[in-house]
């Protein structure tokens, strides 16, 4: 699962990316402009964490995310095609948004405004799906005339409408759109289908609550978008400290929780990811799938041969397990049950796999 970061020139996509991943890719206007940047991120998740003190295993293994920071967006009403392909393999966008003043910091449009900066950035995104739509309307168009071949006359209906939506300046996420048509759609990978994590780059010290109140008042009601903000600076430097030194650095600056580990939180649920775990005395491990996934379907995160094998499924939640911290209790209070192939896995359930190869 990748995630984009996308956003202006110089409004500190690669000092997030930094602060995200620990990285020290290069900032600044010199930064190499074609460079693209990649990490994996561990999730933070305390409940692996309390796991990890309780079995003490030799290992520990978070689930993890990957962010890809890209070149910025020139702001002048159509993103370059080359960034566009850069960015239409990721799963969700993070967009930042430039919420810091700094004369020294060149700004395409000279002021700072950040949510003017979204608003030309979300109507970017609609252009760019717009362009794609109407080249392949124009190709569809003869053959739709001439052939009649019943697939294409799909899509082609399907692309009208979203033509419609687009020329209402409505985002492709926020309308329906049935499984037949999203399958004819998905390849075409819509900047407006992603789902959004807009994050406001704040001056040391500001909360970013300004910014996120507007940001409510705009967008509050709007399907697959959220917004939190981070000094994405302070924070890059705090990445690059020892574990100790950080403590002290955060006390320093008032800075209770870092803004890195909600972001990080925010993204894997924005792309509808959730964890179980699996436990025991040489591992302790947060395993990713999909919301709704059924038991069967999770074991394949782990390896083929458990999905295919399947038999049964040993579960007990993490909220239930917590109370008596051994699998053995659970056990003997009913709380540890026994689920079939079919069972929907939830968000912190602990889980052993019987099966067969
Ligand atoms: N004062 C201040 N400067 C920042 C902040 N974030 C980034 N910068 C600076 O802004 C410039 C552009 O940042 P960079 O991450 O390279 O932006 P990008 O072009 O979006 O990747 C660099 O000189 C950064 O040091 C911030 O939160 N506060
Ligand atoms: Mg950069």
């Amino acid at each position: 699962m990748k995630i984009g970061l996308i956003g202006l020139k110089q409004s500190g996509k690669t000092t997030i990316f930094n602060a995200l991943t620990g990285q020290e890719a290069e900032t600044g206007f010199g930064a190499n402009k074609l460079q693209v940047n990649m990490g994996n991120v561990k999730v933070p998740d305390s409940r692996l964490d309390t796991l990890t003190e309780i079995f003490n295993p030799k290992r520990k293994v978070n689930a993890t995310v990957e962010y890809v920071d890209v070149a910025g967006v020139e702001g002048e009403g159509s993103i370059d095609p080359a960034l566009v392909n850069q960015i239409k393999v990721t799963d969700a966008l993070l967009v930042v948004v430039r919420a810091f003043h700094d004369d020294g910091v060149f700004h395409p449009f000279n002021t700072v405004d950040p949510m003017r900066d979204l608003q030309n950035l979300m109507e970017e995104f609609i252009i760019s799906d717009q362009v794609i739509v109407e080249n392949r309307l124009k190709k569809l168009e003869k053959s739709v005339k001439s052939k009649k071949d019943p697939n294409e006359v799909k899509e082609y209906e399907a692309l009208l409408k979203i033509k419609d939506a687009l020329e209402n300046l409505t985002p492709l996420r926020e309308i329906d759109i049935d499984p037949v048509e999203m399958k004819m759609l998905r390849g075409f990978q819509f900047l407006t289908l992603k789902p959004v994590l807009v994050v406001f780059n704040t001056d040391e010290g500001d909360n970013g609550e300004e910014y996120l109140e507007k940001f409510k008042e705009e967008y509050g009601d709007k399907k697959g978008v959220k917004a939190v903000a981070i000094s994405g600076k302070i924070e890059e430097e705090i990445s690059r400290l020892e574990d100790e030194d950080k403590e002290m650095f955060m006390e320093e600056y008032g800075i209770k929780t870092l803004a890195r580990d909600l972001i990080i939180r925010e993204s894997y649920s924005l792309l509808g990811l959730i964890s179980f775990f699996t436990v025991g005395e040489d591992e302790c491990r947060a395993w990713t799938i999909k919301d709704g996934t059924n038991a069967q379907k999770a074991a394949g995160a782990i390896h083929s041969d458990i999905e295919r094998g399947f038999i049964r499924a040993e579960v007990v939640h993490y909220n239930d397990f917590i109370q008596e911290k051994s699998l053995v209790k659970c056990k003997e209070k009913g709380l540890l049950r026994l689920e079939g192939k079919d069972y929907i896995v939830k968000d912190g359930d602990i889980i052993n796999f019987r099966f067969n190869v």
